[in-house]
């Protein structure tokens, strides 16, 4: 698949693997729709997204969590931007480490409705013009975290095994379209997550990947161009990748 002048959406476009999925798209010469609560920051990653070659890119302030302002968003698209190709559904967090019997409700709300009812939103305003132009391909970002449960992060660990039976339940979904639908699931990736998870903490996000050559954001966006760049026949469902130090959420040999 070409993705030149092609309508690229992602989601939590303003940092870490969102930002660097801008600029994997951008080289390809997409047109960018990026979205995100910050747009200040937005404001940056488009300036960047324009040196690496993106066609054209629209940006506009958004949190999936408000299905009414997804909603609005979508349907106030401008003339030209319409016609959406390619929806990264990137936007996503993890919040607390902690005992299902001790977490915070409001981290377990912002997760849940983040990961799984802010990705259900997008999808549900999206899709429906990729199966009316019979074109369009859903790309989720998963985790590691959705194959194997680890303790303490059983409620961000459920947001990813809801987002894995999304995708799977979207692809049976769109069957008998040429719609495609995939899942691409990291396990470490140095980015602001734990620093997010850990609500600021840098010496605990710092000491997660102390000796660890972790995934960058840039390695994440180089599976998504991939799984987007496979010819139009071939639906990728799931991508499962990790540093080469870490086997799963409990193996991880440090230097
Ligand atoms: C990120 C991977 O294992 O830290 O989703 O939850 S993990």
């Amino acid at each position: 698949m070409k993705l030149q002048g092609k309508i690229v959406f992602v989601t939590g476009a303003s940092a870490g693997i969102g930002a660097a999925t801008a600029m994997a798209f951008a080289g390809e010469g997409a047109k960018l729709l990026l979205a995100a609560r910050r747009v200040e920051k937005l404001a940056e990653i488009a300036d960047e997204a324009r040196k690496y070659g993106a066609q054209d890119i629209h940006t506009f302030a958004l949190d999936v969590r408000d299905n009414d302002a997804v909603v609005a968003a979508i349907a106030a698209l401008p003339e030209g931007w319409r016609e959406i190709e390619v929806l990264v559904n990137n936007a996503g967090l993890s919040r607390g480490l902690e005992k299902v019997y001790e977490g915070k409700i409001s981290d377990w709300d912002e997760m849940i409705d983040t990961n799984v009812k802010g990705l259900l939103y997008v999808t549900r305003a999206v899709v429906p013009g990729m199966v009316e132009r019979k074109s369009g391909h859903v790309i989720n970002l998963g985790s590691i975290a959705g194959h194997i449960t680890y303790p303490n992060g059983a409620v961000y660990c459920a947001t990813k095994a809801a987002e894995k039976a999304i995708n799977d339940g979207l692809r049976q979904d769109v069957l008998g379209t040429p719609i495609r639908v995939t899942s691409v699931d990291p396990g470490m990736v140095q980015t602001d997550f734990s620093l997010v998870r850990f609500h600021g903490d840098e010496d605990r996000a710092g000491n997660v990947y102390k000796g660890v050559k972790a995934l960058t954001a840039e390695d994440i966006a180089d599976v998504i161009l991939w799984a987007a760049t496979r010819p139009a026949h071939v639906n990728i469902a799931d991508v499962v990748l990790t540093p080469v130090q870490q086997a799963n959420p409990y193996m991880l040999v440090r230097d």
